[in-house]
């Protein structure tokens, strides 16, 4: 059920619940009907109007349908009174998603990330009558207080294990960020590849790194960040991070449980915004992207446009693009790769200098090293000793420091 305000644009409330159904299929369920409304007003009561909710009554029964879902945030208040009205579970995109994500959850971080964000989204939600009420599952001793209501005790358990998960969530963040530390004392170039989901960052990843990180025609396939390391001629080894997707109205809370995981772009010197050209509505993607990437507060970093699936894609499309720098690629046919890595290399070039280093005839064995670390792109041997310009960055350049005769 798509619903707006009469004052929205209805192609965009079209647009929202067509992805909408997407979501259904990829939490395993079947659309059996669809339905969309504007509305003068939202009714507090119900969110939609009385004879919508009829009219979903009857959609239901008709296709013997056992779940509705609202393509819209709904209290719990609303929630309770349309499922007493329509007789079936109604959910809302939020708790959607969550379900997706807790279906695709496989590493213990993600299930802690997802069980959290679920907690986080169930609390404001609760309200008496509620179908799910945990108390009335048998609470026993220890679990009453005085005078405590069955919901307040709900609450009041549900905290208690928010902090529990928060607990073992900040165990796992720990080990996480030791590793970041030692790619940052490396001062390696990180770049991460961000987009709307099924966007084919993974598939990305895959080509550029012989990763084998699943790729998949669904959404969310990615729940994990995965970082590998990309060798860049001229400069050298670089990671490359490829995490969670993004999607237009993504659960705050799931934002704010997936930190940790967002966390390792926050840290990439470069994002790679990976497009799908292909899809209808790329305009659309991109322009929830950006705003998740002013929301993250990752607007200063330097970013690379990268228009996926242009084997999909009709020519034309490609005149209506503006954004830059940008490259446009098939992953999937591994072409234009080599301009995306040209790209990668220039802006890698940036992060670092072009220095002169002198090796007297003691250390000319150094210049192996050198060649090894970093590129070299000018050896000239003079009578008393070797001469050479290579592109440094910044810790490499402490590192040979006591070479270096001109900067
Ligand atoms: N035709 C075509 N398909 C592609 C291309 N790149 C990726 N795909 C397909 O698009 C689908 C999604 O790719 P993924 O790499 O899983 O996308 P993702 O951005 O990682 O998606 P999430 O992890 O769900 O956010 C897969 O079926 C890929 O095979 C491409 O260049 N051309
Ligand atoms: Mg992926």
């Amino acid at each position: 059920m798509g619903v707006g305000l009469k004052s929205e644009d209805y192609t965009e409330i079209k647009q929202s619940l067509s992805e909408l159904e997407e979501l259904v299929y990829a939490a395993g369920g079947e659309v059996l009907g669809v339905l969309a409304q504007s509305l003068e007003k939202y009714q507090p009561a119900t969110l939609i109007g009385s004879g919508k909710v009829q009219e979903i009554k009857e959609l239901v029964e008709e296709t013997n349908s056992n779940l509705v879902v609202i393509d819209h945030h709904i209290s719990g208040i609303q929630s309770r009174n349309l499922e007493n009205e329509i007789g079936v579970r109604v959910l809302d995109r939020s708790q959607l998603i969550l379900d997706i994500f807790a279906l695709r959850a496989q590493s213990y971080e993600g299930k802690l990330q997802v069980e959290l964000a679920q907690k986080m989204d169930q609390l404001p939600r609760m309200v008496g009558g509620w179908l799910g009420s945990l108390s009335r599952q048998g609470g026993g001793i220890g679990t009453r207080g005085p005078g405590e209501s069955a919901l307040e005790i709900d609450r009041r358990r549900i905290r208690e294990k928010i902090r529990l998960i928060k607990n073992k969530l900040k165990e796992v963040e720990k080990s996480r960020a030791q590793h970041r530390a030692k790619r940052q004392r490396q001062k390696i170039t990180h770049f991460a590849l961000i987009g709307y989901t099924n966007s084919g960052k993974s598939t990305l990843l895959n080509q550029l790194t012989h990763a084998q990180v699943m790729a998949k025609d669904q959404v969310f396939a990615t729940l994990d960040p995965t970082t590998r390391k990309i060798y860049l001629p001229e400069i050298g080894d670089a990671v490359l991070t490829d995490t969670v997707g993004f999607i237009r109205k993504l659960p705050t809370h799931l934002i704010d449980a997936f930190k940790a995981t967002l966390e390792e772009s926050r840290e990439a010197d470069v994002l790679l915004h990976v497009i799908d050209l292909s899809n209808p509505q790329m305009e659309k993607h991109i322009e929830v992207v950006n705003g998740l990437i002013h929301e993250f507060g990752w607007q200063d970093k330097p970013l690379i446009y990268v228009f996926n699936k242009e084997d999909l894609a009709s020519p034309e499309i490609k005149f209506r693009v503006k954004e830059s720098p940008r490259v446009f690629v098939s992953a999937l046919k591994q072409e234009g790769l080599e301009d995306l890595k040209k790209q990668m290399i220039e802006i890698a070039k940036s992060f670092s200098s072009e220095v002169e280093l002198f090796f007297d005839h003691n250390d000319e064995h150094l210049v192996f090293s050198l060649q090894r670390e970093a590129k070299v792109e000018k050896i000239e041997k003079s009578t008393l000793g070797t001469i050479c310009v290579v592109r440094l960055n910044e810790l490499q350049i402490q590192q040979w420091s006591n070479f270096i005769v001109r900067k």
